[in-house]
């Protein structure tokens, strides 16, 4: 019989680990014909496991080994550069996946639906307003949808591996919804037409799970 004590701390480096890599929520065609599986593949397994893996190296032996990524995003003016790229990288994109997940509504509905008609007029013009952030972010970067800390929806657009959590965004809140306008988001399949990969993404968005991640961020502000 193993003494309990020993149990517990062999388990805490495999259970206290605060920062995983999550396995893709489909197979890499999955996203077809709208991404192929090629830019699917290389995009979470290379690029995705890229910025965790360069993370995981800048915080080693360091108290961020032990906070959570919203935490370090939410205070990265304290943080470098490689921090800043490779820790917004890695929760940009499990965002992006998870909001991908093929068969779900292809439109918001309840409370979601009532409040982007509200900010927006209508959902379609939401998406417009998404569109012409995703297509005036010069060179790589995102186009979010986003909860603001007095609880309204927003759109915004942040360069290169920023987002909106980060204390350091022109507009802060909690991105319910990302789009990755980098060129190794589509070029294989679009080449320069970004337009095109902007439109089709639409067609991907599993709307219940952004309905879930608004409630959620509702409920983190107290709203
Ligand atoms: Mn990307």
């Amino acid at each position: 019989m193993v003494p309990l004590i020993f149990i517990i701390a062999f388990s805490i480096p495999v259970f206290g680990q605060v920062h995983t890599f999550k396995p893709l929520p489909y197979s890499y065609n999955s996203l077809e014909p709208h991404i192929d599986a090629m830019t699917v593949e290389i995009h979470y397994d290379r690029h995705h496991r890229g910025y965790f893996n360069n993370f995981m190296q800048a915080i080693k032996g360091t108290e961020l080994e032990q906070t959570s990524i919203e935490t370090i995003l939410k205070n990265m003016s304290k943080y470098s550069e490689t921090i800043r790229n490779n820790g917004g990288g890695w929760y940009n994109h499990d965002l992006y996946w998870e909001i991908m997940i093929p068969g779900g509504p292809s439109k918001p509905s309840g409370k979601l639906l009532q409040d982007i008609e509200k900010q927006f007029g209508s959902f379609d013009r939401m998406i417009e307003q998404i569109n012409a952030a995703a297509m005036q972010r010069f060179g790589s970067g995102w186009a979010w949808l986003i909860v603001t800390y007095d609880g309204k929806l927003a759109i915004t657009s942040t360069p290169n591996q920023d987002n909106p959590l980060m204390d350091i965004a022109p507009l802060q809140g909690y991105p319910i919804l990302g789009i990755d306008v980098w060129e190794h988001a589509y070029y294989l399949k679009y080449q320069n037409r970004r337009a095109d990969y902007v439109q089709n993404f639409w067609k991907l968005v599993n709307w219940s799970v952004v309905e879930k991640k608004y409630l959620e961020a509702l409920s983190k502000i107290g709203k």
